[in-house]
């Protein structure tokens, strides 16, 4: 066989590489911590640590500089990030944008954490912002339920219950009763930090800081942009409207195609745009 045809061959075996996002399409990418229950469970304080919190966080910045996502949001072990129709990174191949997004997230959070831990990832897609307002809407009430759930397993681990124990309790009570069971030990859910309930949005925002003028030799303003943590999101209504508003707004990132940051390929590890806060030099855009 000559090598070109063995060359071809091979590549045909390749099957899923031909895979990319279809056309026009928001796309939000999910990357979930990978067995996260014994992890933390080892790790962390329960059902919830800020030191988890803010890993969560570091991971997801770096998920949206990487990509120059539109909107991210952490919940739990996990984060979705929005890309919107014009994203172009990678060809748009799909094993690419799972591969390297599952590598992005345990790298950063390995390196954020000390402690080697890995995500997997995957692709949703939705025809127009409704679809995302729904997909992150849905991902809203996961994290509600899995507050509520997490907080009533704790507590009745720590009033002495198994592991089985615990999670049969849970299986046979209602959304009011696991309030009440938490009411009566006098924890009122509602009074929780909202970010354990509504989970943390982060966005792009642009804000002043005093630049230098070489050529004049005089201070200036300079616009920047950061990645903006939001710790206090609204929900059901409110969370909606907030994200077609962020889906709405013409790219918050400033990114054109072609310009700094938008990039066919961010080239590796610490090679983003970014520093360590999410702060980007203002592309061509202006932000
Ligand atoms: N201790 C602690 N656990 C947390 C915190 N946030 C999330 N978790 C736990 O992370 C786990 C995430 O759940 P899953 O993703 O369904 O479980 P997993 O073990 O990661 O399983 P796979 O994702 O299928 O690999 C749950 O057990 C949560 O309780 C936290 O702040 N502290
Ligand atoms: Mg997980």
């Amino acid at each position: 066989m000559d090598a070109d045809r063995f060359e071809a061959e091979q590549r045909s075996r390749e099957w899923f590489h031909s895979l990319v996002l279809m056309p026009g399409v928001w796309t939000v990418i999910r990357v979930d911590g990978r067995g996260f229950s014994r992890f933390t469970e080892e790790h962390f304080d329960k059902p919830f640590d800020e030191r988890f919190s803010a890993l969560m966080v570091e991971t997801a910045r770096a998920l949206t500089t990487e990509l120059g996502a539109r909107y991210a949001y952490t919940e739990s072990d996990e984060i979705s990030v929005l890309l919107d129709p014009s994203f172009d990174l990678f060809g748009r191949e799909v094993e690419k944008l799972v591969s390297v997004t599952a590598g992005i997230a345990s790298a950063a959070f390995t390196h954020a954490a000390g402690t080697p831990a890995h995500f997997d990832s995957r692709i949703w897609m939705g025809t127009g912002v409704g679809d995302v307002v729904d997909y992150f809407s849905w991902r809203q009430s996961d994290a509600a339920r899995c507050a509520l759930n997490g907080w009533c397993y704790w507590t009745l681990r720590g009033d002495g219950e198994s592991r089985r124990a615990a999670t049969a309790v849970l299986k046979r009570t209602t959304k009011a009763e696991k309030n009440e069971l938490l009411f009566s030990r006098g924890i009122n859910f509602n009074g929780l930090p909202a970010w354990q309930r509504r989970g943390i949005g982060m966005w792009w925002e642009t804000f002043e800081r005093a630049g230098f003028d070489p050529i004049r030799e005089v201070e200036v303003p300079a616009g920047r942009r950061r990645v903006h943590v939001e710790r206090e999101l609204p929900m059901k209504d409110e969370y909606r409207s907030l994200i077609a508003a962020l889906a709405e707004k013409a790219d918050p990132t400033g990114r054109v195609p072609g310009a700094r940051g938008r990039r066919d390929d961010p080239g590796g590890p610490g090679s983003a745009t970014a520093g360590p806060t999410g702060e980007v030099e203002p592309g061509p855009a202006g932000g």
